[in-house]
């Protein structure tokens, strides 16, 4: 069985992060490693959630899975508590990674043009230096212009979105991909550039009008773990794209409206289907 690494935290309720990507990466047949950066209450869209730094773990933890000879077939990073935890994980890419390691960063820090509580500019410059040690990097437009110093806009054209995934790629990820793109009424979805051949991809959805946190977690583990199963790059992200768009439509329809995150459990039994049908 495949095995997956992924750091990020744990917000005991909200669904996302870690008690997004635990389930969903376990139901697609991948063995998940956990290192958890936090233990927060709740996520930082709540008022007084609390938050326990666990940044003093994280070598204690993997010095031990090293003594253990642990091996990893991906590492995936979403939300990182400090600057030092950007430093720690780049540790643990030199230490687990390697060419038969994926590197798959989700620069979680902002959103619809603002950064999250915790977070400030220098945060956003280093994790863009994180970002050169990936082999795929899939930030939202506002991650991409905070790590690019460039304008966001809520309104683009794919001139724009190019020019963006120019910057993102002198970063010095391997694949570069923009999420949350929506290049016409009604559309969003993916806009990647594989800096190896040159060659853009997309891939659009309709367009749900509702926010909800933690999509970008759904989003991110369904293409590492899909990834990691073997699918091709592209056809990752359309799973995950898809899985995520159902998702969205299934919680839209939940009359106890869970502001605070999707309801992926009920579109779990779907995401196995096609996946088994695509591997
Ligand atoms: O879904 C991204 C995320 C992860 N973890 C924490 C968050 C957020 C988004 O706000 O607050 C703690």
């Amino acid at each position: 069985m495949k095995r997956i690494l992924t750091i990020q935290d744990i917000s005991c309720f909200g669904k996302c992060s870690l008690t997004v990507a635990l389930p969903i990466i376990s139901a697609m047949g991948v063995e998940t490693v956990i290192l958890p950066t936090a233990v927060l209450s709740t996520h930082t869209l709540f008022k007084d959630f609390t938050v326990k730094d666990l940044t003093d773990q994280l070598i204690p933890i993997t010095d031990h899975w090293k003594k253990e000879g642990i091996r990893f077939d991906a590492i995936y990073t979403g939300y990182l508590g400090s600057a030092e935890e950007i430093e720690i994980a780049k540790k643990i890419f030199d230490e687990f990674g390697g060419d038969d390691t994926l590197i798959f960063i989700d620069p979680v820090m902002a959103d619809n043009g603002k950064l999250y509580p915790a977070f400030d500019e220098n945060y956003a410059k280093l994790n863009a230096g994180l970002c050169g040690a990936a082999d795929i990097i899939v930030p939202n437009i506002t991650e991409a212009c905070f790590m690019t110093d460039t304008e966001y806009k809520e309104v683009y054209d794919e001139s724009y979105v190019r020019e963006l995934l120019g910057k993102l790629a002198a970063l010095g990820s391997k694949v570069v991909v923009l999420t949350g793109v929506s290049l016409s009424e009604g559309k969003t979805g993916v806009y990647g550039l594989d800096t190896r051949t040159g060659e853009y991809f997309i891939y659009q959805n309709d367009r749900v009008d509702a926010s909800y946190h933690g999509t970008g977690d759904v989003f991110s583990s369904v293409t590492v773990g899909a990834i990691t199963r073997g699918l091709s790059m592209k056809d990752a992200f359309k799973l995950a794209a898809d899985y995520t768009a159902e998702t969205i439509k299934v919680t839209e329809e939940n009359p106890e409206n869970p502001w605070y995150g999707v309801d992926f459990e009920a579109t779990i039994p779907s995401l196995v289907t096609e996946l088994g049908k695509a591997v």
